[in-house]
């Protein structure tokens, strides 16, 4: 395909963890991928770095619609894949008014100016197991109840029922992606999943002791971004505008994750308030993981797992990386990082 025939793709967010997955696969296919950034006193370009030859960047701020209407106006993109957000739950908490303003009416931001300047564009939002939270059923389906356990997840349901209504109300190709958790080496180092595998690198290399985490047993459906955003590409390309879950149908506690990424760098593990000496180290050198309270969330979340049959018979998505591959693959990335 020419350049000039090239498909235009405008992906918010393309500087986080999915976005830099997105650009890459997009590129591939020879999309125009142009992504929007916030302006910071840093770079903040570290997970796109690699592609900055091949995309184009343009400044805007989810919390102010006039940037995204230019962007949207001057692009007049084929798809819109809006993956920024303020994405941590813990942090939404903290923040839960910030967090209601960007992730959740940001969307209603984009959607009006897609509605108004460019209403052939295929708008694809980053939509959220969370809105699951206490969960109605086992497991969960594009038709299980929502039950919010978050300020982000209360901002996701509004997003979620925004993009809903743009399609029902002004026939907008827009979808939404119900996405499972979904880990990488690129994944944030406050989540959890990443904050294990680079403490586990670090203390093989020497450079920590311990790991301090809050809820062991919170259980996740953990599949591996790449093959998620795969299934968001495939989204917008269906005949048809609908929503969708990805999910790896398997679901583990994070005392599971951290077993597997120890014992990946043969390192044995001491869970808290068993034979502990005074360095914190637990019998025979082995690592302790202790429980800190302060990592614990005013409501929880206790357990996800996804029904992703919906998706695999519609479009024939299937993740590829199973669970102990993700654990990994992080953990090696992170060990050679951290050295
Ligand atoms: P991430 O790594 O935290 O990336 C978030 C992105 O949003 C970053 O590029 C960030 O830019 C950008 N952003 C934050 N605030 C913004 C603002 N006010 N205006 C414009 N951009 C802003 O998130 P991710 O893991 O890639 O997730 C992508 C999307 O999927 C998010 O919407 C998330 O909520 C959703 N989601 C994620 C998962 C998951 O397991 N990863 C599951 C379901 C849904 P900076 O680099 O400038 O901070
Ligand atoms: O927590 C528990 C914590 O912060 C997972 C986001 O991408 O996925 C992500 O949200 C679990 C929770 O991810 C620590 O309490 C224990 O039960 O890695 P997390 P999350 O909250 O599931 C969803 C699908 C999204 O949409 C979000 O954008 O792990 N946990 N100890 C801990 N969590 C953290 N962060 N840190 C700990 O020390």
């Amino acid at each position: 395909m020419s350049s000039q025939q090239s498909k235009i793709a405008l992906v918010t967010g393309i500087t986080g963890q999915d976005g830099s997955y997105l650009a890459e696969q997009l590129l591939e296919k020879d999309y125009r991928v142009v992504g929007l950034v916030r302006r910071s006193s840093l770079p903040t370009s570290s997970r796109i770095d690699h592609l900055l030859g091949d995309l184009e960047l343009i400044e805007g701020e989810l919390g102010d619609g006039g940037s995204l209407t230019r962007a949207i106006r001057r692009l007049q993109p084929d798809e819109l894949y809006n993956l920024g957000a303020q994405s941590h739950v813990q942090v939404s908490f903290d923040t839960p008014e910030y967090t209601a303003d960007v992730t959740g009416v940001g969307v209603l931001r984009l959607l009006e100016a897609v509605r108004e300047f460019s209403p052939q564009t295929r708008f694809y939002q980053a939509s959220s197991s969370e809105l699951y939270g206490k969960v109605a059923e086992v497991p969960q389906s594009e038709t299980t109840v929502f039950h919010p356990r978050s300020p982000y997840a209360v901002a996701k349901a509004y997003a979620y029922y925004i993009t809903r209504n743009y399609r029902e109300a002004y026939g907008l190709f827009a979808c939404n992606g119900i996405l499972f958790n979904h880990e990488s080496p690129r994944r944030g180092e406050e989540f959890v999943t990443r904050k294990i595998s680079l403490a586990a690198a670090r203390i093989k290399h020497g450079h920590q002791q311990t790991l301090r985490l809050g809820n062991l047993d919170a259980s996740r459906d953990w599949g591996f971004a790449g093959d998620y955003v795969r299934g968001m590409w495939m989204m917008l390309q269906a005949e048809t505008p609908n929503d969708f879950v990805l999910a790896t149908g398997e679901t583990h506690t994070v005392r599971e994750f951290c077993e597997i990424a120890f014992a990946r760098l043969g390192l044995r593990l001491q869970w808290q308030g068993v034979g502990v000496d005074e360095r914190g180290l637990g019998p025979d050198g082995s690592v302790l993981v202790a429980v800190d309270k302060q990592y614990f969330r005013p409501s929880e979340v206790d357990l996800l797992l996804g029904d992703a049959s919906f998706v695999e018979r519609s479009l024939g998505w299937r993740p590829e990386v199973g669970f102990a591959q993700l654990v990994e693959k992080m953990v090696d990335h992170d060990l050679e990082f951290t050295a």
